[in-house]
């Protein structure tokens, strides 16, 4: 085998792993954002197991894709969501989370269902392509089809210092193709969101706490008792993936030794919402 194609192997192996990367179908299981980096989402598949967007302007998920944040520094916030596929009708939905960081009680802020006019796609150019908020919108929704008026973007936000948003990116064509997202705005967000999903009612009977922190090979769990079996899941500081599993009464840690230096994000996954830490591993 010629160095050359040693690579192009080598390259095919890495595009194929991107391209079964971790999708995030649920409102329950957002891809957290620490950063305000744009980034691509290559593929997206299947509607989970959750839908939550009845009442919307969408009404229903479409191969949807959850994202959350928290903000850090205040100020406007919009975005651009590109389709990969230029025949592609994404929509979208933001909400802003009060308190307890609970699917159930997420606050809808901006609903965008445009797109095609049905048997009239001439007359739907405005409504294709990409979409988001920007700072010259007024309007905060707009529904199915391609009415007067309507221009695939809606009004920015106003964000103030901690407040918890998501934001759900439908793929209404169900192509599969994903998207790019850019941000725009004066506002940030956190980087280390240990309060991205607030103390649920639950997890604050249990009294939740973890150490040491940094840690080096285990992680433990304080709080459990023996009745309580909790699934972890541990992403980086990009948001990815990179442990999962459950602790219980006879292993209340969570081995580290095969994780590179760094921080984490550990989410322990109650029956309605989440508990976040971050944790450095040395
Ligand atoms: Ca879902
Ligand atoms: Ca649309
Ligand atoms: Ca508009």
């Amino acid at each position: 085998m010629k160095p050359f194609q040693f690579f192009s192997i080598l390259i095919s192996l890495l595009a194929a792993s991107s391209a079964t990367a971790q999708t995030h179908p649920d409102c329950s299981d957002p891809l957290l954002l620490t950063n305000m980096d744009p980034f691509t989402i290559d593929s997206v598949v299947g509607e989970g197991v959750e839908d939550d967007l009845s009442g919307t302007c969408v009404a229903q998920e479409f191969s949807p894709t959850w994202f959350s944040w928290q903000i850090e520094q205040p100020g406007t916030l919009t975005f651009v969501l590109t389709p990969l596929n230029e025949l592609n009708d994404l929509d979208f939905a933001v909400f802003r989370f009060n308190g307890n960081v609970l699917c159930q009680e997420k606050i809808l802020k901006r609903c965008m269902a445009a797109g095609e006019n049905v048997g009239d796609p001439t007359g739907s150019i405005p409504c294709f392509g990409p979409t988001g908020l920007n700072l010259t919108e007024t309007d905060i929704e707009e529904q199915p089809g391609c009415n007067n008026g309507n221009n695939n973007f809606l009004k920015f936000l106003e964000c103030q210092a901690g407040e918890n948003y998501a934001l759900v990116v439908n793929n209404f064509s169900s192509s599969g193709e994903g998207f790019t997202l850019e941000w725009g705005g004066t506002a940030t967000f956190s980087p280390a969101p240990d309060s991205i999903n607030s103390p649920t009612l639950e997890a604050k009977a249990l009294q939740l706490s973890i150490g040491p922190n940094p840690a080096k090979d285990k992680l433990y769990v304080f709080g459990l008792d023996n009745q309580h079996e909790l699934s972890y899941q541990v992403a980086d500081s990009l948001g990815r993936l990179v442990m999962s599993g459950k602790t219980h009464a006879d292993s209340r840690y969570l081995e580290f030794s095969a994780l590179p230096s760094g921080a984490y994000f550990i989410a322990f996954l109650l029956d309605d919402g989440r508990r976040v830490f971050m944790v450095v591993v040395e």
